[in-house]
């Protein structure tokens, strides 16, 4: 099941860019055209310069010390080392009290979409969940949110539009201890690195569960859409700056026509990839699987019209 929605979400990743490698890797004898061909794959599949170039030596080398002449042989060697380029983490529960979770990120990257898909993600599990609608700037952010708890059957705070953010994260606390929820999930609004005053609110506003819990924040989870590219790892730089931030949610990765992102997040933030959004429905929210990733992005194409 989980592998059918990785196959299904990437096909179009593949088909602009990973297409090319599986295709390159499946039929070419190692010459130096090869070696060039497959860097400029890597890199159209937005790994970057540097992690390109670090794994072309390691597999020219490789290969070099075995004696390999064709592209499949190193197949295996560029599976594993791709993998151990990757960070992940497992998320760990706080042995008592609700765990709180912080959804932070640039407008428009899923943060809303990811705050509602958590909790369902969360209550599929069995555990009871809160919603807190910490964006107050903007009335329809509160409303979508809403919309998201009331499908979702999961209870949900919010304040009025234009009220204090840190009020609405101070009550949904207060209102996770008291309903003996598990997980409270706090969706806040976008910022750009250039807007240092709501820089400073998020960061005074991710204390705020403190006050009651006081090893809240559990988790802080940087959304980053993951069409944006490198430009998406510049701003996310800023946002690590101003919060602890726990691990990232690679959000529309289904829709990148680039599917090596995951690879600068975990190369140029050092962050550990914990979730990935694979489309715009309930369960298209997934735990990041750094095999499932790896394999999926290598697979020959076939595999995915035989999913079909
Ligand atoms: N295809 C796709 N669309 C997504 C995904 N996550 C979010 N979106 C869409 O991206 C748009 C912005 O999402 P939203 O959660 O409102 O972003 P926010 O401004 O950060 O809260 C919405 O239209 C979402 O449906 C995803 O994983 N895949
Ligand atoms: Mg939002």
């Amino acid at each position: 099941m989980v592998n059918r929605n990785w196959q299904e979400a990437l096909s179009r990743t593949k088909r602009a860019a990973f297409g090319r490698l599986s295709t390159l890797l499946g039929t070419s004898e190692l010459t130096p055209e090869f070696w060039q061909e497959l860097e400029a794959a890597l890199i159209q599949a937005d790994l970057g310069v540097k992690l390109t170039l670090g794994l072309i030596k390691e597999l020219r080398d490789r290969s070099a010390q075995e004696g390999m002449t064709h592209a499949s042989q190193i197949v295996s060697e560029l599976r594993t080392n791709l993998l151990n380029r990757l960070i992940t983490d497992n998320v760990q529960a706080p042995s008592s009290g609700p765990m709180v979770i912080f959804v932070i990120g640039v407008n428009g990257s899923g943060k809303t979409t990811t705050a509602a898909r958590l909790a369902s993600h969360y209550k599929r599990q069995g555990k009871i969940c809160m919603l807190a609608a910490a964006d107050t700037y903007r009335a329809a952010a509160g409303e979508q949110l809403g919309l998201w708890a009331e499908r979702l059957n999961i209870d949900i705070i919010q304040g009025n539009p234009g009220s204090d953010p840190g009020a609405v994260v101070y009550n949904a606390t207060q209102a996770a201890v008291a309903r003996t929820v598990d997980v409270l999930i706090i969706d806040t609004s976008g910022r750009m690195h250039t807007q240092h005053n709501l820089m400073a609110e998020l960061q005074k506003v991710c204390r705020v569960p403190q006050k009651i819990i006081p090893e809240a924040p559990h988790q802080i989870l940087l959304v980053l859409d993951a069409t944006t590219g490198q430009n998406g790892i510049s701003q996310a730089r800023s946002f690590l700056e101003s919060v602890d931030v726990s691990g990232v949610v690679l959000a529309k990765l289904d829709s990148s026509s680039k599917g090596g992102v995951g690879f600068n997040v975990s190369s140029e933030l050092g962050l550990p990839i914990l979730y990935v959004g694979l489309g715009e429905s309930e369960e298209d929210l997934l735990a990041f699987s750094a095999e499932a990733y790896v394999d999926e992005l290598l697979a020959p194409s076939e595999n995915i019209a035989q999913s079909k």
